[in-house]
């Protein structure tokens, strides 16, 4: 007797088709676990040829910037991590292959960084955004009890204005009860409801809550295989809901 597939509770339901979406997911498995560390630069003047595409990861410092990219690379030590806020202080590059990379930003507005290097950090990121013609998208992480700081908000202004599509992560969602972290959700896609290609999802590196349609949507910009036809089809609709 054939046995109908039905869409499966927890799927999301861009993919009407479990087996599709497993095959996807297996896909982007096998390209994110091919990241290696390119370079890394204290100056984006000094990064790798602007060619081909790249997705960058911001966020205050202490976020899980580099947490989340261990976390979508399925690479337990790829990007250092730290308990120290500010300690990725470079561009950090990640290779993917065929000329795709992912770039691990320093993190901003640590109080107890000293002021002159608090600006030139602002100013490289600056330079980055501005010059960076590669860059397809951006990732930006905050922290699900701190979202939408001061900066934050700066940087969705900047990027919306340039037309860089801006992808939210919610960190550390482990951090809260499943109400509660909705409830952030829903508060910050509230907030952001007016800027156009801004995207929110929750996320958790230490879980894994939110790896694949952040996963997915990296892809899609990225137009990296597995990236999966029906995710490629709407990359405008909201992931993680
Ligand atoms: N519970 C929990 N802790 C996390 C998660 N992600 C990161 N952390 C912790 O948060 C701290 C900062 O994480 P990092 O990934 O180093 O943060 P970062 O944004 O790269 O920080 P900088 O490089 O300093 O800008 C570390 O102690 C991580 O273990 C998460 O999903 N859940
Ligand atoms: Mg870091």
């Amino acid at each position: 007797m054939p046995v109908k597939l039905e869409p499966m509770a927890g799927f999301p339901r861009r993919y009407p088709n479990p087996l599709k979406y497993m095959e996807n997911q297996s896909a982007l498995d096998a390209a994110f676990a091919r990241a290696a560390f390119l370079t890394s630069v204290p100056d984006p003047r000094r990064a790798p040829p602007d060619t081909g595409a790249e997705v960058a990861f911001a966020g205050r410092s202490n976020a899980g910037k580099s947490s989340a990219l261990n976390a979508l690379t399925g690479r337990r030590a790829l990007a250092r991590t730290s308990k120290t806020p500010g300690r990725t202080r470079h561009l950090v590059y990640f290779d993917l292959g065929g000329d795709r990379r992912l770039v691990d930003l320093p993190g901003y507005g640590y109080a107890r960084v000293p002021e002159a290097v608090r600006r030139q950090w602002g100013r490289a990121l600056e330079a980055y955004f501005r010059r960076r013609r590669s860059l397809r998208g951006l990732i930006l992480l905050m922290d699900i009890r701190h979202p939408l700081t001061h900066f934050d908000r700066q940087l969705l202004d900047f990027c919306t204005a340039r037309g860089l599509p801006v992808h939210v992560l919610l960190t550390k969602a482990d951090k809260l009860k499943r109400g509660a972290a909705s409830a952030a959700l829903l508060e910050v896609r509230r907030a952001l409801a007016g800027q156009p290609g801004v995207t929110v999802q929750t996320f958790s590196a230490t879980t894994r809550e939110g790896v694949p349609e952040a996963r997915a949507r990296i892809a899609a910009w990225l137009g990296l295989e597995g990236a999966g036809g029906e995710a490629k089809k709407s990359p405008g609709t909201d992931v993680g809901d």
